[in-house]
């Protein structure tokens, strides 16, 4: 039998694949630019999320000597940006960590300015070595020390540079292959290598992070409060620890948000800091976010549906959506963590499973 109809399947079956040059049928089919849907059905419409990219580790110690050689190839003015990309195995040349969320880790050396620069994408800068460089946005400046979590927000001004008398490294975790198939990317160059400053350092801190509003401020969809110091995380966290309820399958967990709405501080990222008392495993979870891990302090014990992966400070994991996972923690262990969440929740798409 060669005619359309038998190779239509009841939905109870097991759909069989179609060798599309087989019949005169389907090759006419796809002269006419048509496709048959009943061959592809399972994968457009999935019985689960199958994620491309894999459970995947990248030792700090690894990259760091790497990024060190960047250094000495290529200044980061004429790189514009001096950065590793960390690429999943599994969608190599793709520069992205998960299937929708790109990272690399970034260098500047004394002295450099990465210039300035703004897009679509929304960054966040999570800082891993190093003391004395900054980040400017939107007229601000602001240090980064290691465990500050900085955001760039979509459309601002950003330039880095650094006083330190060493190198500096960053995690960026941007938006990329999102807005890459949303083909909502937009880019420009700063007229000067970096921008004028208008606020002094600590404004934003002193406005928006004490909770201080004028009383015409709208409500804005990114955080104006740009850092978040690992210093007063830390020190949230350890209050929580002493306090408060563990959850068995997160951990003890704060979440970067914006102070205007409640909401995350960047509208496709969200972000958090995590602490696993000593000994503490969580019990396995998933959820449809893909997700990026950074070991902060102590050692991660990390099961990825059965891959497991050590993790000890700066070290970086990527956990793609819907895999189940278990972090046990060997001493007191603090993790820094983002993922696009906030993205499956505004279209109503995120699910956790918690066993
Ligand atoms: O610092 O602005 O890793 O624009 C990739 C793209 C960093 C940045 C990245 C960027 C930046």
């Amino acid at each position: 039998m060669s005619t359309a109809n038998s190779f239509a399947q009841s939905p109870r079956e097991t759909p069989h694949t179609v060798d599309s040059t087989s019949s005169e049928y389907y090759q006419g089919l796809v002269s006419q630019n048509l496709a048959p849907l009943w061959v592809s059905l399972s994968r457009l419409v999935p019985e689960e999320p199958k994620p491309k990219a894999q459970a995947f580790a990248w030792s700090f110690a690894d990259v760091f000597p790497r990024l060190l050689e960047a250094g000495e190839l290529i200044s980061a003015e004429q790189a514009e940006r001096r950065v590793l990309v960390l690429e999943n195995p599994t969608l190599a040349g793709q520069s992205r960590i998960t299937d929708t969320l790109y990272a690399g880790l970034q260098l500047i050396l004394p002295g450099e300015v990465a210039p300035a620069h703004r897009h679509t994408q929304s960054a966040l800068r999570f800082a891993m070595h190093g003391h004395g460089a900054y980040t400017a946005v939107n007229g601000e400046r602001v240090a980064m020390a290691p465990g500050d979590f900085i955001i760039t927000p979509a459309w601002t001004w950003h330039d880095h540079g650094s006083h330190a008398d060493g190198p500096v490294v960053w995690l960026d975790g941007l938006d990329v292959p999102l807005v890459s198939f949303l083909h909502a990317g937009f880019r420009q160059q700063h007229e000067e290598t970096a921008q004028s400053l208008h606020r002094s350092e600590g404004e934003s801190l002193l406005r928006y992070g004490s909770g201080l509003l004028r009383p015409d401020d709208e409500k804005t969809a990114t955080s104006p409060l740009f850092k978040y110091s690992y210093e007063r995380t830390r020190a949230a966290l350890e209050l929580i620890t002493r306090r408060e309820d563990m959850d068995l399958h997160r951990g003890y967990e704060v979440c970067y948000v914006n102070p205007t709405t409640g909401d995350t501080a960047l509208p496709t990222i969200g972000a958090s800091m995590r602490l696993l008392p000593k000994g503490f495993g969580t019990r396995p979870y998933r959820s449809t976010d893909g997700t990026v891990l950074v070991c902060v302090e102590g050692k991660l014990r990390v099961s990825v549906e059965g891959n497991v992966f050590t993790l000890t400070p700066q070290d970086v994991l990527a956990v793609p959506g819907w895999h189940l996972h278990q972090i046990e923690a060997e001493s007191e262990s603090v993790f820094f963590s983002f993922s696009d969440a906030p993205v499956h929740k505004k279209l109503a798409l995120w699910r956790e499973e918690r066993q």
